[in-house]
């Protein structure tokens, strides 16, 4: 398959890179160091994400290049590379329409449940980020890794594995981290940069969430619902409520932690995470039609709030129930 990819890269003269809408460190930091890789190689290289950057990642080098989808009708690059996005509806709420037709997509993943929608499909689950694999590519291709490169690497990998926290920090995502540091990456300020300046949006969504979280079955089960309204009393944009999960997710003795989300459109976001092996989130979110890893998964569906989370977690309570 990295065969397959070298050659279509050598054959061709425009690429546009694109990565899942509400993009996370992985969906960003891949993009980056995959496109800077394409343009040292004299690659005209389009970058897009349906959703804008992040402002915890706007630093990184190129990330000011990540625009929003062509017009339509406008001419696209010959070859379309998908990053980081299990599924192609994972795209957004236009690009899978938009590039429905496209002859030459590209799928770059790691997650388990990616059903291999690209004409050409690089999926290496389990793979600690969708970073490692462009770590890979990069060399494949015989590109030399540039610090900029290195910084968006170091970025997709460390954010997708906590902070090298998860069981997913194999000894070859650590040799892959080494050969980073040796490009450059300084880790004291980039660390700085993505863990030690969060915006007081985040912060006062935090208190909103740990004021008003659950726990519940035994204290094994920890969620937090935010209804219709909640963001505009808080004044907070959408970006805030990223990664909530992780809030809820620390309590001691927690095994299934869960996000709901009112998106104020008829549909409700759900984040799920699990610490125990023994649960897989990601077939509860296939049940309701997300996807994601054993570990860390995700829904959109449309629904009520209230009903939703009822639903959601019943099924969570009979996984449970089955894994004892
Ligand atoms: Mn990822």
């Amino acid at each position: 398959m990295y065969k397959d990819f070298i050659t279509t890269v050598n054959a061709h003269e425009s690429f546009g890179i694109i990565s899942h809408f509400r993009p996370d460190g992985d969906a960003i930091g891949s993009t980056l160091a995959l496109g800077l890789a394409l343009r040292a190689m004299g690659k005209q290289v389009s970058l897009w994400n349906e959703d804008s950057v992040p402002s915890r990642y706007a630093f990184l080098t190129g990330a000011d290049t990540i625009g929003s989808l062509p017009e339509a009708g406008a001419e696209l690059p010959q070859v379309l590379i998908c990053v980081d996005t299990g599924d192609w509806k994972r795209l957004g709420d236009i690009a899978p329409e938009r590039f429905r037709d496209h002859p030459c997509i590209i799928n770059i993943d790691h997650h388990g449940t990616n059903p291999g929608y690209g004409h050409i499909n690089i999926v290496e689950s389990p793979s600690a980020a969708c970073g490692c694999i462009i770590f890979k590519l990069i060399k494949a291709l015989g590109v030399e890794m540039t610090t900029p490169m290195a910084d968006a690497l170091y970025t997709a990998i460390s954010t997708d594995t906590g902070s090298f926290q998860y069981s997913s920090t194999t000894p070859e995502v650590l040799r892959q981290v080494a050969d980073l540091l040796e490009c450059g990456v300084d880790v004291g300020r980039l660390n700085c940069r993505l863990y030690q300046e969060i915006p007081w949006d985040t912060l006062r969504v935090n208190a909103e969430v740990l004021n008003n979280m659950v726990v519940e079955h035994q204290g094994q089960i920890s969620h937090y619902a935010m209804p219709a309204g909640t963001k505009a009393r808080l004044g907070v944009g959408l970006e805030a409520t990223k990664d909530l999960v992780d809030i809820v997710r620390v309590v001691e003795g927690v095994r299934v932690s869960a996000i709901f989300e009112d998106l104020e459109d008829g549909r409700i976001r759900i984040s799920l995470r699990s610490k125990d092996p023994a649960i897989n989130v990601a077939n509860i979110a296939a049940h309701f039609g997300g996807g994601g890893h054993a570990m860390a998964a995700g829904i959109r569906m449309k629904g009520e709030l209230n009903a939703t989370k009822a639903a959601v977690l019943e099924k969570i309570k009979e996984e449970m129930n089955n894994a004892q």
